[in-house]
């Protein structure tokens, strides 16, 4: 494969081709035998073939899960037991670290360095966290207010809520998947996850370690396929009690309508159009660089980006000068160039929209401070971006544009209601960050900003610990933290009359 040094493991692991679809613990073949190929989008050569589920797949995987969830090992297995599956699970993906690094690395194209560093240990520390929140799942006992104590014993038990639907998207492949995976075990959950078409490969990787740590069969399915079939078939799916999906909002509206049929209960983690707000009082330095990490990591193709760079007026040109260099420099290649800092987009699809996003800027009026260009004709890579002389009318400042680009506006520090007013004139609320010296400003702000995570004198900072999930159109419900796990379980209420 092209030049690149790759581990025998990830040869073998590549060369196992087309890749086979795990559904109640074996690793079978669609039904229909149509397969579908996943490429490298820093060559634009094809990696592997990948079994194509649809709807007859999502069937089998559904039968398999409601079976493990009602009557497996599964449904009786201890909260105990399920924690120390996944430490195992944390382990396995630990020893086999670098090879999931390099094939995120060869997937989605982002730098091996990224993976390593970033992508595989929070997936690791990911199925940790939430596995020491499987034995600590609890129900309450109620004091009725209208009967004397005595009369009545009434507790609550949290269950989970059964057999669940999870579709992510090809950003952060493996992390999406643990962020989905590990809270649905941690309660007892069981799981068919589909992995975006895109970028299947780690994955199903990690679907051997479930397999290798010892999960029950049918406990986690993966079902490589497209939006349509395989995900409109798990979203209309009676047999699943609840749908997790990250993706753009679109699509979550048609999950949305999807669900109706049994009105599944749904989470949903969409786009963002976030605002990064740099005072003059803040400190410069610390700023620049983080403003274009906000902006660029990822090649923008983060759902947190600080697309919407708010910089005070009087050190707007200074800044967008500075922040323009930052975008000169950095080093746009491949994700096996030790030198890369900015991998290519995803695919021909997501060059063309983010060029023609970058078109309808222009037309509108804006200027490019920088980049607006692909580079080169041979893999998906796009000059980071930054553009200026920008309006609110404008598609750029609008819509969700998921690449390397950042639009620059200032704004008039003594006009603090103005300011809120831009920072929330979006339909999305996933993030914002805020740049100050000036506490009480910074905490002020914080509370106004419509906004699932605030960063303050950060940017894009995660912890297992920590919610994250969009106000408004960026979504329903959390991901992370010990929020998550209710999004997984329901409460019974037990009333005895004693
Ligand atoms: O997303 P899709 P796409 C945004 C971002 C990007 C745009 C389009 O703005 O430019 O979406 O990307 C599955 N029923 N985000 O087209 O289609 C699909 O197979 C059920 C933001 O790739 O939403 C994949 O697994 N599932 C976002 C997943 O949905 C369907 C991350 C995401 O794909 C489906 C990705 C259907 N009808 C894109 N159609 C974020 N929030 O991070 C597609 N899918």
């Amino acid at each position: 494969m092209d030049n690149r040094t790759v581990l025998p493991e990830v040869e073998t692991f590549l060369k196992d081709s087309p890749k086979k679809m795990l559904i109640d613990g074996k690793w079978v073949e669609s039904l229909s035998g149509n397969t579908f190929p996943t490429y490298d989008p820093a060559t634009e050569k094809i990696l592997a073939l990948v079994y194509e589920a649809r709807k007859e797949d999502v069937d089998r995987a559904v039968n398999a899960a409601r079976q493990a969830f009602e009557h497996g090992t599964w449904a009786r297995i201890s909260p105990s037991d399920r924690s120390k599956l996944m430490m195992r699970l944390a382990d396995l993906m630990e020893t086999h670290a670098e090879e999931l690094a390099q094939i995120e690395s060869l997937d989605n194209g982002k730098p091996l360095h990224a993976a390593k560093s970033s992508d595989v240990p929070a997936s690791i520390e990911l199925f940790r966290y939430m596995a020491g929140w499987a034995t600590k799942i609890e129900g309450n006992t109620i004091p009725f207010s209208l009967a004397s104590p005595n009369r009545y014993l009434a507790y609550t038990l949290k269950e989970p809520i059964g057999v669940v639907g999870q579709i992510i998207p090809w950003n952060y492949p493996l992390l999406m998947a643990s962020w989905k995976l590990a809270p649905a075990l941690a309660t007892g959950c069981t799981v068919i996850l589909k992995p975006a078409e895109q970028t299947p490969l780690t994955a199903l990787r990690l679907g051997e370690l479930i397999v290798e740590a010892g999960f029950p069969e049918g406990v986690v399915n993966i079902l490589p396929g497209f939006g349509e079939p395989a995900g409109a078939a798990i979203a209309n799916h009676c047999g699943i009690d609840k749908v997790a999906f990250t993706g753009s909002t679109e699509v979550g509206k048609s999950i949305v309508r999807a669900a109706v049929g049994n009105l599944k209960k749904l989470t949903l983690e969409l786009g963002g159009k976030s605002p990064n707000i740099i005072f003059a009082d803040a400190d410069l330095d610390k700023a620049i660089g983080e403003a274009a990490n906000a902006a660029f990591i990822n090649s923008g193709q983060n759902c947190c980006a600080g697309s919407r760079l708010f910089i005070e007026k009087k050190i707007y040109e200074e800044l967008t000068k500075a922040i323009t260099q930052q975008a000169k420099e950095l080093r746009v290649g491949s994700g096996f160039d030790t030198n890369s800092q900015i991998g290519p987009l995803i695919s021909a699809e997501q060059l063309q929209r983010v060029s023609s996003y970058v078109q309808s800027g222009i037309r509108q009026g804006a200027e490019v401070g920088c980049g607006g260009v692909r580079i080169g004709e041979k893999g998906y890579f796009f000059a980071p971006t930054l553009l200026t002389n920008v309006h609110a009318q404008m598609k750029v400042y609008q819509e969700e544009i998921f690449g390397p680009v950042v639009c620059a506006l200032p704004f008039d520090a003594e006009k603090e209601e103005d300011l809120i007013k831009m920072a929330n004139e979006t339909i999305y609320g996933l993030a914002a960050g805020i740049w100050t010296r000036d506490i009480s400003k910074a905490h002020r702000l914080a509370a106004k900003i419509k906004a699932g995570t605030v960063w303050i004198n950060c940017y894009n900072v995660d912890d297992p610990a920590l919610p994250f999930g969009g106000y408004k159109q960026s979504g329903w419900g959390r991901e992370m933290g010990h929020e998550v796990l209710e999004n997984y379980l329901q409460t019974k209420s037990v009333c005895v009359q004693l």
